[in-house]
Parts: structure tokens; C-alpha cells; sequence
């Protein structure tokens, strides 16, 4: 057997595999069939004080090659899923609560919720690339530093944090810095490449409805920005902070370009939005199967493996 297991600050995952927040993930229903299910873990929606109806539809449209998005943070709001995550406990696999919020006394008013509620750990969502008028804070690394400072004073549970993509090496030297001051547990990275834009050449017309037809892009044609920005994080920092790599993961083989890259775990959004919960069972089986041939015993063994050429 392969072992597919993996360790993110001090907490077992029975396998690699979880939801992206966003997908899949915002009723107790949706939460539920995800523990239920061969996901290595539960993670919430990004969740604000109040419940939120989130951006106008049609939010969300599939293409080939992936996804655009600009839900505008629809969630039932802190309390109700500091209610629910005890609950979400039974599943025996880690729970992962997505903290975000319109200004920054709302991280630390959801910080608080959320050390009573106790999921495994806290996913800080400094990238939400879909509310106009707000920009992505992790694109503000001042702003980002001050904030995570104020919530490592609050939280009692390990937290992590949901980077954007960056593009350039000065940038990811920048936050990384800002997350080692602050001590973060683990990363996960990246968000959807937020602001791109989405063309019907034959209706002449954008394909979703907010911003303009603006928001966050996701699968298979962000791999690439994806991986580089695990690879840009584990060259800096090797295996001292865990990162979940995020974005393109469609098959067994992206998975282990992510874990190839640095990543000690995925997260699955797009493609779990298309095929539903049963997409783990199918990830998990193409991943142990990539792993034996290559002759690996477990995840954990290929990490950071990727070779430059001399
Ligand atoms: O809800 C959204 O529009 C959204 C969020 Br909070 C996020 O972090 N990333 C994204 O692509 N969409």
C-alpha cells in the first residue's frame, strides 16, 4: 500500500487531498458529503461575521482548460460554522476553517469564534480576488503583516494562510520574510489568478456578471503559475513551513507535480466543482498509482524532489 498520508503543522491528514475553499463547501450538506467522502480533509468556505448572499449570477462559468470565477464570498457567516465544526469533527479527518472578512476586525472578531469552535486549523484568506472595492490584502505586505500579527495574538489553534499568485522572485522573497516574522504554520497557495477576464466571441459578451465579466481563474491553465509559486516558497524555505499547493490539480500526475514542486498536500476547486466528491477516490487511486511506478512508498517521499538541470 502507498501511503498517501501527510503532516501540516503537527496535524495527520489520512491522505493529501482536500477541497480548495470555495468548492463545494458552504452548507452543513455540502461540508458533510465532503467528510463523507475520500477527501483528507474538510475545508469550510471562506466565512465572514454575517452570512452573505455573495456577487450576482451567473458567478461561475466553466471553459475548456478551466474556470472563472466571482461568487463574492456567499457564506453563512462565523457563527453558524462555529456551530457546525464540532460537529464536522466525526468524519475523523481534519477540519479546516477559511477566516476571512471585509475589514480587519472582522478577521479578529472570526478569530475568536473560531477558537471556540476548534477545527484543526485556521486558513487565512488574504486573497479573495471578487469584492469591488477591496483589494487582495496578500498583495499588501505591510497590511498583511500587521494583520496576521494581530490574529497570531488571538488565535489559539494553528493557522495558516491563503497566498495569491505572485510573479515575481522579489515578491515571493517579501512574503515569505512577512511569514516567518509572524510564524505561520503552514501556506497555501495559490488563489484563483484574480482578475482575468473570460470572452463568448458569439454572443460578443463577457460570461459572468459581476466586475464587468472580471474574476478569479482556476484549473488546468494555472498549473503552471501554481507550481512555480509552491516551487518559489519551498526553494526559500525547504521543508520548515508546510504548503498546500493549490490550482490546476486535475489528475494523479498533477498532484505529484505539486508534491514534486514542494507541496505537502493539494487542494482540488475546479474539478471538484465539475465532478463532485467522488473526484478524491479518483485522485487518490491515480496518485498511488504514478507513486508505485515511480517507486516511491508514500507521498512524503517525492517532496521537493523536482531536479534542476546543471
Ligand atoms: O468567494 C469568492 O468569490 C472567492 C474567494 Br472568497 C476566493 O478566495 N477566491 C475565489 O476565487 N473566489
Amino acid at each position: 500500500m502507498t501511503d498517501l498520508s501527510t503532516v501540516i503543522a503537527g496535524v495527520t491528514f489520512p491522505n493529501g487531498l482536500m477541497n480548495a475553499s470555495g468548492a463545494l463547501c458552504v452548507t452543513q450538506e455540502e461540508l458533510e458529503a465532503l467528510g463523507a467522502s475520500e477527501a483528507g480533509a474538510i475545508v469550510t468556505k471562506s466565512m465572514t461575521p454575517q452570512a452573505r448572499q455573495g456577487n450576482p449570477e451567473p458567478r461561475y462559468f466553466s471553459f475548456t482548460g478551466g474556470s472563472i470565477n466571482s461568487m463574492g464570498l456567499p457564506n453563512l457567516g462565523y457563527p453558524v460554522y462555529a456551530k457546525l465544526i464540532p460537529s464536522l469533527r466525526r468524519f475523523s479527518k481534519p477540519v479546516i476553517a477559511s477566516l476571512a472578512g471585509l475589514q480587519p476586525d472582522d478577521f479578529l472578531e472570526g478569530a475568536r469564534a473560531l477558537n471556540e469552535a476548534r477545527p484543526d486549523l485556521v486558513e487565512v484568506n488574504l486573497s479573495c480576488p471578487n469584492i469591488p472595492g477591496k483589494p487582495q490584502i496578500g498583495y499588501d505586505f505591510e497590511e498583511s503583516e500587521r494583520l496576521l500579527e494581530k490574529l497570531g495574538d488571538i488565535l489559539t489553534i494553528p493557522f495558516g494562510v491563503k497566498l495569491p499568485p505572485y510573479f515575481d522572485p522579489i515578491h515571493h522573497q517579501k512574503i515569505a520574510q512577512v511569514l516567518q516574522r509572524v510564524n505561520i504554520a503552514f501556506v497555501t497557495m495559490i488563489n484563483s489568478v484574480g482578475n482575468g477576464l473570460v470572452v463568448d466571441p458569439e454572443r460578443e459578451r463577457v460570461v459572468i456578471k459581476p466586475k464587468g465579466g472580471f474574476g478569479g481563474l482556476g484549473g488546468r491553465i494555472i498549473k503552471p503559475v501554481a507550481l512555480a509559486n509552491v516551487r518559489a516558497l519551498w526553494n526559500i524555505w525547504g521543508d520548515r513551513i508546510p504548503i498546500i499547493g493549490t490550482g490546476g490539480v486535475e489528475n494523479g500526475v498533477d498532484v505529484f507535480e505539486h508534491i514534486l514542486c514542494g507541496a505537502s498536500a493539494v487542494q482540488v476547486g475546479t474539478v471538484l466543482v465539475e465532478e463532485g466528491c467522488r473526484v478524491f477516490a479518483r485522485l487518490a487511486r491515480e496518485l498511488a498509482e504514478i507513486l508505485i511506478r515511480k517507486g516511491y512508498g508514500s507521498l512524503m517521499a517525492c517532496r521537493g524532489k523536482l531536479q534542476e538541470m546543471s
